[in-house]
């Protein structure tokens, strides 16, 4: 299958991240992006291409203007407000930080809006920032266009990862979410029914409100525990849709420590769900963080698990755009990533 990167991605390189109650380096870093090209090309997988540049159209069918903005201009506004590191945010509009019976108003000040759109304080903005996030988004779709014209799979080589990005919110490493923007160009381009299944180690909060409302799209996540793990307030097994989109959202939560067996018996429900419906496309948000050495997760798959991941995913029997999400063992990062492919090319 062909793999879809940008160098663009490198621009996205912070100082800072809030972890654990220190200020660590980052660790969603341009090595990762790195380690996994390096992987790819070396094991054969298929031609390298990049993006095309489809502009800012696409990503505005998923995230609110004003969002997209704020992405683009946050810098510049950072740096004239006399700052020269890192934007992270500090305050947050809690809603007992709100008069009563009104909605929260988008500040003028930059720490303001930091503190609206941002969900955590793990996600630098930086300099480069929106140009590799605008590439990142850039990759996605032009691996949608290959999927939607014909090919069987491609492998959209994403750097920010977007997950956790919603309509109009980031953090979690994430700004725009890359899948979803995907998964709105297969629905633009025809595709009655698309699945979106988030195989990160954290859930994908940003997919599920992105499209916790409709019918159109099937998002499915496996992941740890909310009670136990970020994002903590969303991605409980209970949750299942809203309105028109009720019964079109699963969370499959697992608990710290779960290996293979816990998880393959996660994906066959998975499996299931999609194979049981109408889907005509998957998108799979490939996130390589459940493996037993991520630095910063607590699940136990093992370097041969992911080969048997990429096998069931085959199962599916749809066409299928992969959309890189996290994974921070950056030394095993590209094994991992490239046994799911090849898996999934052997299934
Ligand atoms: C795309 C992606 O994988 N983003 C992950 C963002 C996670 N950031 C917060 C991590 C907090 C980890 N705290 C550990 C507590 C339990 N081990
Ligand atoms: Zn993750």
């Amino acid at each position: 299958m062909h793999t879809i990167y940008s160098e663009e991605h490198r621009h996205q390189d912070g100082n800072v991240e809030l972890f654990e109650g220190k200020v660590v380096k980052p660790h969603e870093i341009p090595r990762r992006a790195e380690i996994v090209l390096g992987q790819v090309q070396a094991r054969g997988l298929g031609d390298v291409v990049g993006p095309h540049d489809f502009g800012l159209e696409p990503i505005l069918k998923v995230h609110d203007s004003g969002f997209v903005d704020f992405l683009r201009s946050c810098w510049d506004e950072w740096v004239q407000s006399g700052r020269d590191f890192d934007a992270l945010p500090h305050v947050w509009p809690v809603p007992g930080l709100l008069p009563v019976g009104m909605k929260r108003r988008r500040c003028e000040s930059i720490d303001g809006k930091l503190g609206y759109y941002a969900i955590d304080a793990g996600t630098p903005i930086v300099a480069g920032t929106w140009r590799a996030v605008y590439a990142s988004a850039q990759v996605a779709l032009t691996g949608q266009r290959l999927v939607a014209t014909g090919e069987r799979a491609a492998f959209a080589l994403c750097r920010p990862p977007g997950h956790h990005a919603g309509s109009n919110f980031y953090g979690g490493y994430c700004f725009l979410n890359n899948a979803a923007i995907a998964a709105q160009a297969f629905r633009d381009a025809g595709a009655k029914k698309v699945a979106i299944l988030d195989v990160d180690y954290h859930h994908g909060n940003g997919t599920q409100e992105i499209f916790y409302s409709r019918n159109d799209v099937l998002t499915i996540s496996i992941h740890a525990d909310p009670r136990q793990e970020f994002p903590y307030f969303l991605g409980h097994a209970d949750e299942h849709g809203h309105g028109l989109g009720e019964g079109h959202h699963m969370n499959l939560p697992l608990p710290w420590g779960s290996a293979w067996d816990a998880y393959e018996a996660a994906l066959d429900k998975a499996v299931r769900r999609i194979t049981d419906d109408s889907v005509e496309v998957l998108v799979v948000s490939l996130g390589l963080d459940t493996f037993e050495h991520d630095p910063i997760s607590r699940f136990k798959l093992r370097h041969e698990d992911y080969l048997a991941m990429g096998r069931k995913i085959a199962r599916c029997d749809l066409p299928t755009l992969f959309v890189m999400e996290g994974g921070y063992a950056v030394d095993a990062l590209g094994i991992n990533t490239v046994n799911v492919l090849e898996g999934f090319e052997q299934g």
